[in-house]
């Protein structure tokens, strides 16, 4: 078998061995992994709550020691939130935050008008979105902005039109997008610029047929999905893959079976959680996207999960509908 596979790999979801390995990750805060990972914490918190929550064991984890470290990481003077305390605010942590905050039901223990105004306070002119105050621009902060204003029920904020513009200039010929214009096609970024389209009601806009052909041929003889042409499968593509596919309404143009018993191939069965690919060391981004992706496949006893938000689909439609009572 190729890419480090074999005859042995687990067939079933390690389910236990997974609740184990989120919950206890962490923990140990001298863990050199936990210490060289500060820079991503509020993510890192926001993979490992989500893994839980899409297994239906959320309770595992200290909710009020969460929320408590979510407050301390708001920035009071420009509303933004970081990954850490004392670091500087950035979008990709506030929407980490957004998300789990929505996932704990608690959106009102931060204060959510201020982080309205961050993210409206980093579009620029041409639709664009900064990542923090130093200005780097990229597709994966369009979809933070309007995924955070969209739970927060704040879309009114921003140009829209003008952000969907910025976003469908960063399409390419081969119908992908890249993170600015003229940038390579890569499977992170069409997830983000999928999702996008799909919060802002403009997914007509895409070239549906060529971009799900695209997508389609990320997946190897290995069952494994990789995020551009010629580079190895990894298990998180199987997620940024086969969200957008799913969004898109054409998952089922690739190997669901495949893709699965790829994704089981990658557990760690000493330790738990899911490595990129066959062998490697597990971590919690992987392990989120892994259990993600095995639940947009349907696996058994996993909550259905949300392909555009990758948070739990009950959570999302909770808010939509609670929104909708509201407007
Ligand atoms: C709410 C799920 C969620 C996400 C928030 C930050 C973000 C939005 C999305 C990130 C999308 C993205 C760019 C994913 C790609 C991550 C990744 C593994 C990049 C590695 O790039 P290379 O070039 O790897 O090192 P390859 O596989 O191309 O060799
Ligand atoms: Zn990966």
């Amino acid at each position: 078998m190729e890419n480090g596979q074999t005859e042995s790999d687990p067939k079933d979801l390690l389910f236990e061995k997974h609740v184990n390995y989120v919950t206890n990750h962490g923990n140990d805060k001298n863990d050199f992994e936990y210490t060289m990972t500060e820079f991503l914490r509020m993510s890192g918190i926001y993979w490992g709550t989500t893994c839980l929550d899409i297994m239906g064991e959320l309770d595992k984890l200290d909710k009020l020691s969460i929320i408590g470290f979510i407050k301390k990481c708001q920035c009071i003077k420009s509303g933004g939130i970081s990954a850490c305390e004392e670091h500087d605010p950035h979008l990709l942590y506030t929407l980490s935050a957004i998300q789990i905050l929505c996932t704990y039901n608690a959106l009102d223990e931060i204060d959510v008008a201020s982080v309205g105004k961050y993210v409206q306070s980093l579009q620029q002119p041409d639709g664009s979105f900064f990542g923090d105050k130093w200005g780097e621009i990229d597709t994966r902060f369009s979809f933070c902005a309007v995924a955070i204003l969209a739970l927060t029920n704040q879309m009114d904020l921003i140009d829209v039109d003008k952000a969907v513009e910025f976003v469908l200039s960063c399409g390419n010929v081969d119908g992908g997008f890249g993170s600015k214009p003229n940038a390579e096609s890569h499977a992170g970024l069409i997830y983000c610029c999928v999702g996008f389209l799909s919060i802002t009601h403009n997914l007509h806009r895409l070239e549906t047929e060529k971009l799900a052909w695209w997508l389609c041929e990320r997946q190897l003889k290995s069952g494994g999905l990789n995020g551009r042409p010629e580079k190895l499968p990894d298990v998180c593509y199987s997620w940024w893959v086969l969200s957008s596919l799913t969004i898109m309404g054409r998952s089922h143009w690739i190997s669901g079976e495949k893709l699965k018993e790829f994704i089981l191939s990658c557990q760690d069965t000493e330790t738990g959680g899911f490595s990129d690919r066959p062998g490697n060391l597990p971590d919690i981004f992987h392990t989120l996207f892994g259990i993600g992706a095995l639940s947009l496949l349907g696996y058994p006893n996993l909550k259905k999960i949300n392909p555009t938000f990758c948070m739990p689909e009950e959570i999302v439609e909770k808010l939509y509908k609670v929104q909708i009572m509201d407007s």
